[in-house]
């Protein structure tokens, strides 16, 4: 063996001592955290997977459209839930400035939009449709609203333009954005009580289907240009006159300095991928069962070893 190691070349030796002994580097990544159970949950599973292979991590709270520059800045290393419908734009502009990478699309496929829950058919039987809920407007009224009904969106931060579609589809209707995830469903469980008519924001995978059955409102099916291309779409003098993507993606994303400073994290990260199930599961341990994420998580990687295990290797 010893003759052997002797006939490879100085530069052999070192292609594979830096193939195979590649060491990540000891400064610690950052992973952003945002405001839905989910994402809070998966980071820190994504986090404690990266601290079992010897690596440092860190955690920030950071704005959910905003991180898309924190991360090509190399400020934040890398983001666990790229949401198509909310954050692709954000995303995709990151990206063509340079210095974000896309680091993968998970299984899971997603979904944000206007949602009711299955009592308000009660009330407006043409639901989903847009139109019919149009028509029901008045039943969503409430005294903030006035004559108009009310739609609970979500944070602002998330940038959903509701009020632009309200205009462009000539809604009758009054945008009111939730202070947190935790407002809506407040909102949905108060609602439920008598089956007072609602409609909020929400998104799948989540775990509000487990515990109140609904559906999403379908409007005018979302085009290429629905954003930007105002002559496009059922109204020709606006943008925004279309439903969110339905079958959206979840990708991974990632500061494009990490494969080379870490590069076994960065092998990890290309292989992480969450099914809508799981990440249903992470976001019930938490908005359900009242855990805090931290423990949430340590629960989903004590149930799922065989799952991550097989990412490290
Ligand atoms: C922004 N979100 C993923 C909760 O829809």
């Amino acid at each position: 063996m010893k003759h052997r190691s002797i006939l490879l070349t100085g530069a052999a030796l070192m292609g594979l001592a830096s193939a195979a002994f590649a060491q990540d580097s000891t400064d610690s990544m950052t992973i952003g955290l945002h405001d839905w159970s989910s994402q809070i949950v998966d980071s820190r599973v994504v986090g404690d997977i990266l601290e079992s292979i010897g690596d440092k991590v860190e955690y920030v709270t950071t704005d959910s459209q905003a991180v898309y520059e924190s991360i090509r800045l190399g400020d934040v290393t890398l983001e666990t839930e790229v949401w198509e419908a909310t954050f692709g734009a954000a995303f995709e502009a990151a990206k063509a400035k340079g210095g974000i990478v896309d680091v993968g699309t998970m299984d899971a496929v997603t979904r944000e939009e206007w949602w009711f829950p299955e009592w308000d058919k009660e009330v407006c039987p043409g639901l989903p449709d847009w139109q019919a809920l149009n028509a029901c407007a008045a039943k969503f009224a409430t005294p903030e609203t006035g004559t108009k009904g009310r739609y609970l969106g979500g944070p602002v931060d998330w940038q959903m333009h509701d009020g632009d579609r309200i205009a462009a589809l000539d809604m009758n209707f009054t945008l009111v954005n939730a202070g947190s995830a935790s407002a809506l469903w407040a909102e949905i469980a108060a609602a439920s009580k008598d089956k007072r008519p609602i409609v909020v924001f929400n998104w799948t995978p989540n775990f509000i289907d487990a515990v109140y059955p609904g559906e999403f409102v379908e409007f005018p099916a979302h085009y290429d240009g629905c954003e930007d291309k105002p002559e496009l779409g059922v109204n020709p003098k606006a943008t925004y006159d279309c439903g969110f993507p339905g079958n959206g993606y979840l990708k991974k994303a990632a500061w494009d300095g990490m494969e080379k400073k870490w590069p076994k994290a960065y092998a990890v990260l290309q292989k992480v991928n969450f099914t809508n199930a799981q990440l249903a599961e992470m976001a019930k341990m938490v908005d359900v069962d009242g855990m805090e994420p931290e423990d949430a998580a340590k629960k989903w990687l004590a149930d799922n070893e065989a799952v991550w295990k097989a990412w490290t290797n």
